[in-house]
């Protein structure tokens, strides 16, 4: 069972009984089947496959969703301590579990038609399907709003055209979420696997997330069926899913962070240097303190997060703050725990730059820090500052 020095502020007493059920269920699958696993596989550059049918088992897919379709008809804090735990492990293996549940199964439930429901939720739900979101564009991250690909209107259908990048899954998927324009106003298809015209080739070469599989999507003349197009307009359909994604990863961050201040800890005070533990130096501490200090904090703002989105209080700029301020920390909480093992931090015998590489692309997916930052300064000041 993982290390228990993070809960200083005894937030355990505020979840339920079956929120800490799910939560310690998974942290056993993370120390028993992810930890052990994941190095290797990052070394390696794969995604370990070995895990999709056991994380589906595990109930990690559909965790929001309803059981009519599969899943578990969780709440928003069962889903965010499940984040966290997975997390603990790998970033890339949190980066699947969220695009599956946030980016691609909460919009089908919201905007897929009913036959597209049935048909593919139960599947994502076991994980015997794998699922995309498209939405960022070689020259279009920030700024979606300013995507090229489109779709025409033909006979029974679309026409897609167009290519996305830096796609979670991308390779590995049975069914794309893709964000194209229809006459000027974004909207969603469903791009199934086999489509003609559709390829999806891995990007290779990432110094982060390399336990996750990142690809470009590519449209040529893709005959897309009427029922596969979702029923929302405008920007408020991708950016509906990514203030589902985005909570999950503020819960998320905890979890690398936590995972690299208990190796920190653990290594403190094991480790000697002028005759005592370096965790006795004033200056360890202090570095140490910081980190503890931090998750604390961030697990607080979760939780509140959390709540507030299971009351229907929530306004997309908790949201914001929360991705925000707590990636930061866990990207700081990397840094300084690599500090604190030394020569050793560098070595993969200890988790650091696995997750302080992996928070790199955190940091900048799912809304850049910047544009977090933009957006709160919005809701502050009344003035957009984006361009
Ligand atoms: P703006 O005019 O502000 O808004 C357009 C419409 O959207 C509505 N809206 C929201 N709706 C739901 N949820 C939210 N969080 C929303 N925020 C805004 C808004 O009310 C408006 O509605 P309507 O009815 O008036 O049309 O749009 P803008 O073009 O000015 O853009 C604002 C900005 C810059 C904040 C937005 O474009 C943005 O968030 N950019 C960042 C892009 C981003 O986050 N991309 C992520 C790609 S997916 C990804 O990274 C997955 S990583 C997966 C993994 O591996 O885990
Ligand atoms: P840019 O938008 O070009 O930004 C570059 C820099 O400029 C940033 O520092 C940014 O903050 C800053 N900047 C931009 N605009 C402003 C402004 N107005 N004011 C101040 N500063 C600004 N996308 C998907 O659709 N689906 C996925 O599954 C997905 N998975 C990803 C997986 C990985 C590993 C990575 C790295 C990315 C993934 N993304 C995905 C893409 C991700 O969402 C984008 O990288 C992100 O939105 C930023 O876009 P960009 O990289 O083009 O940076």
């Amino acid at each position: 069972m993982a290390f228990q020095g993070t809960d200083f502020f005894r937030i355990d007493e505020l979840y339920s009984e079956e929120e800490l059920m799910v939560r310690n269920s998974v942290r056993e699958f993370v120390d028993e089947q992810i930890i052990p696993i994941i190095e290797e596989h990052y070394m390696q550059g794969t995604f370990p496959m070995e895990l999709v049918e056991k994380l589906g088992n595990l109930g990690m897919f559909g965790i929001k969703t309803s059981e009519k379709y599969g899943g578990a008809g969780a709440n928003y804090t069962t889903y965010g301590l499940a984040m966290q735990e997975l997390e603990r492990g790998d970033s890339g293996v949190r980066s699947f579990a969220s695009v599956q549940n946030s980016l691609v199964m909460f919009p089908i439930e919201a905007y897929a038609s009913e036959e597209k429901k049935q048909e593919w939720l139960p599947k994502l739900a076991s994980g015997k399907a794998i699922g995309c979101f498209g939405l960022t564009e070689p020259d279009h991250g920030s700024n979606p709003s300013g995507m090229l690909s489109n779709a025409k209107k033909i006979d029974g259908g679309y026409l897609l055209n167009g290519a996305k990048m830096w796609i979670t899954n991308g390779s590995l998927a049975d069914v794309a979420v893709v964000w194209a324009k229809l006459d000027g106003r974004i909207t969603g298809f469903l791009v199934e696997k086999g489509m003609k015209g559709f390829s999806a080739p891995e990007m290779k070469n990432k110094h982060s997330l390399r336990a996750s599989v990142t690809s470009e999507l590519i449209f040529q003349d893709v005959e897309v069926p009427e029922i596969n197009r979702l029923n929302v307009d405008g920007l408020k359909g991708p950016l509906s899913c990514l203030t589902q994604a985005r909570y999950g990863i503020a819960y998320g961050a905890i979890g690398a962070a936590m995972q690299v201040y208990e190796s920190s800890i653990n290594y403190a005070k094991s480790r000697i240097q002028f005759d005592k533990p370096i965790a006795g130096f004033q200056l360890v501490q202090d570095k140490l303190v910081h980190i503890f200090d931090e998750i604390s904090k961030a697990q607080l703002i979760a939780y509140r997060v959390g709540r507030l989105m299971e009351s229907g209080n929530f306004k997309p700029e908790h949201i914001s703050f929360a991705k925000r301020n707590n990636v930061k920390m866990a990207l700081e909480s990397c840094r300084i725990a690599r500090e604190v093992h030394g020569a050793n931090g560098i070595l993969n015998e200890y988790p650091i730059m696995r997750h302080a590489n992996n928070l790199e692309s955190v940091y900048t997916y799912e809304g850049t820090h910047d544009i977090h930052t933009l957006i709160l300064g919005q809701h502050i000041t009344g003035i957009p500052a984006f361009k």
